[in-house]
């Protein structure tokens, strides 16, 4: 049976982020298609968002190894059934300046885990590339994969794909893209049935006005677009530094790109806020 939502996760990971896709992972094919993870900036720098999501699936690997080897039920049916692609997208806003939330997610966007100082040296980060000045391991090296995962998403000369899954590099759990994440999304829109694809926007909105100003009759293939933003009942991610994607899709608009992401168009698409409020109620 196909799955009841075939999704696009575009994301900044991440503390929040992270454990979001764990759900959706673990979901059952019949639920969720988890389709791609489209990577921005946000919680962190775009690099170390990249990093977290490859980590994430590094330590999903290592723990359904260690739950087979002890007969154990392995779960993340969804992600067994559809290899996710992730893909590496915006690393700053169209307009404005780059704001990060690594006062909250720390400086690798998971509260230090692949650092090797403590949080007071965040000054040291240089977060394009991801590594802090001194750095030579990590204090948790289980949980970080080798530094050659950067190779999985480098495009070789010549070689544009216009197939990234024939091209790319694969991993067991994960195909990376070499496609920029905006592009990827229009490849999935473009490829399968209109009105079949949801994109759930759990960070700015970088990717999504990128795509929409590339090619929005492709854009608007979307079914639904699911944004966590907004704070009808709930204190916070008001202000331009706010790590969710939109307040009312406006009042932190420069940041997150939210108006070019949500064009005026004739055709009616379906665009649902999340107040921060339900998404506490949720972890909860
Ligand atoms: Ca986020």
């Amino acid at each position: 049976m196909a799955p009841i939502r075939r999704i696009i996760i575009d994301t900044d990971p991440g503390i929040d982020d992270v454990l979001a896709i764990l759900l959706a992972l673990a979901a059952s094919p019949e639920e969720v298609e988890v389709i791609l993870l489209s990577i921005t900036f946000g919680n962190a720098g775009v690099q170390c968002c990249v990093r977290n999501a490859v980590a994430l699936f590094h330590v999903i690997e290592k723990e359904l190894e260690w739950r087979r080897n002890r007969g154990q039920l392995e779960g993340f049916d969804s992600l067994k059934a559809f290899r996710p692609i992730i893909a590496v997208g915006a690393e700053r806003p169209l307009e404005d300046q780059l704001l990060l939330a690594d006062f909250f997610h720390g400086a690798d966007g998971l509260a230090g885990v692949h650092s090797t100082v403590s949080a007071l040296d965040v000054d040291h980060l240089i977060h394009q590339n991801c590594r802090l000045k001194g750095e030579k391991s990590t204090q948790h090296p289980h949980l970080t994969p080798d530094e050659s995962w950067k190779t999985l998403f480098e495009m070789r000369p010549g070689s544009e794909a216009t197939n990234p899954q024939a091209s790319a590099f694969s991993t067991s759990s994960f195909v990376a893209s070499k496609l920029a994440a905006h592009k990827e999304i229009l490849r999935v829109l473009r490829e399968n049935d209109p009105d079949t694809i949801t994109i759930v926007a759990i960070g700015p909105l970088t990717n999504l006005a990128l795509a929409a100003a590339e090619d929005l009759e492709t854009f608007l293939r979307v079914k639904e677009v699911v944004v966590m933003g907004g704070a009808v009942q709930a204190k916070g991610n008001k202000t331009s530094a706010s790590s969710v994607p939109a307040n009312g899709l406006a009042a932190c608009a420069s940041w997150t790109d939210a108006p070019a992401a949500m064009p005026p168009t004739e055709k009616s698409t379906s665009a649902t806020s999340m107040d921060g409020w339900i998404r506490r109620r949720a972890i909860a």
